[in-house]
């Protein structure tokens, strides 16, 4: 009886350990999305060979362990970490014209999809900022510090998707042709019609929007995994009960604290499709920022792959 009673307890902390280690960090974090803090030798050696660390339950192993999972510090949440923009060399910032060098006031994110287009949000360019001039926007490539370095680069037309409601957020996608190419950025590939990404997929947004609910903007490129909500959970009656449509896809945690924000709208939501980094997503909306079951809306990227293709061909 005794015998049985410490082996089940045993199966059920070693069972425990293991799906709080898969369940609480990805094993192998998207290269885009890996943080540029410096790791403590300890969490090194525990992420590396965790499985190990755990059944051996040394001293040092259960420290990293708690430190893998501890909260994550204020001032840079929502749950995220500083990320290279070499490895989000697709990530733009949308800054406000009328605000002129050295000064760059940032109020929206981005993804090059071409080598003078970028695809944001709708609600990026249909505000009271941008009104859907290309004269009262420009573009920020090819750095992680948007204040400071990389490239400014005006926008000579915007495209808003024809069918984008402000008040569902249906169809929040919108196109800035630039007056010319980057020269410091790529192109991230595009979600295709066909791309069907499942619930439970890692998934990376990044930004310079705010850290946390009602809070500023980050000074340094943000990024996080989330993993992929199906649209049938997301829109319980606890989440959005209904309100998420099919050009929409949610990601985030049941629990909450990881999260895009206010200033990350229009940013790239990407992870793996066949081994490349691929846009699947675009900050679109939600419920605050990181709050329990109210998870980060995105436009879905392969519900406007024809849209896209047919407004930039002719013209790279
Ligand atoms: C916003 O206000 C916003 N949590 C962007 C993303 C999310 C919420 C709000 C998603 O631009």
């Amino acid at each position: 009886m005794k015998r049985v009673s410490i082996a089940a307890y045993f199966g059920i902390a070693l069972g425990l350990m293991l799906s709080l280690t898969t369940a609480g960090y990805p094993q192998s974090p998207l290269d885009q999305c890996k943080s540029l803090d410096e790791p403590t030798p300890g969490v090194a050696a525990a992420s590396s060979r965790s499985l190990q660390a755990f059944q051996e339950a040394t001293p040092e192993a259960l420290r990293a362990f708690r430190e893998l999972n501890r909260n994550p510090p204020m001032g840079r949440i929502v749950g995220g970490h500083p990320v290279a923009i070499e490895k989000n060399f697709w990530q733009i910032a949308m800054v406000r014209a009328s605000v002129a060098e050295p000064t760059r006031s940032q109020f929206c994110g981005g993804s090059i999809i071409g080598d003078t287009w970028i695809l944001t949000a709708a609600h990026c360019v249909r505000n009271a900022i941008v009104r859907e001039d290309p004269r009262r926007v420009d573009v920020i490539a090819g750095t992680s510090q948007y204040a400071i370095g990389g490239e400014r680069l005006k926008v000579s037309a915007i495209h808003t998707h024809p069918q984008y409601n402000q008040s569902t957020m249906d169809h929040d996608f919108a196109l800035l042709r630039l007056q010319s190419p980057v020269t410091k950025g790529k192109v991230i590939e595009l979600a295709k019609e066909t791309t069907s990404v499942s619930e439970g997929t890692t998934a990376c947004v990044t930004g310079w929007g705010a850290t946390f609910e009602g809070g500023s903007g980050a000074i340094d490129l943000l990024g996080v995994e989330l993993p992929i909500v199906s649209t049938e959970v997301c829109n319980r009656p606890e989440s959005y009960g209904g309100d998420v449509t099919a050009t929409m896809m949610c990601a985030g945690r049941r629990e909450g604290g990881v999260d895009s924000c206010q200033g990350d709208s229009g940013g790239p939501l990407s992870t793996l499709v066949g081994g490349r980094p691929t846009l699947i997503g675009v900050v679109s909306w939600g419920e605050g920022c990181a709050r329990r079951l109210k998870y980060g809306i995105y436009s879905r990227v392969s519900t406007v792959a024809l849209w896209i293709a047919s407004t930039t061909t002719g013209s790279r």
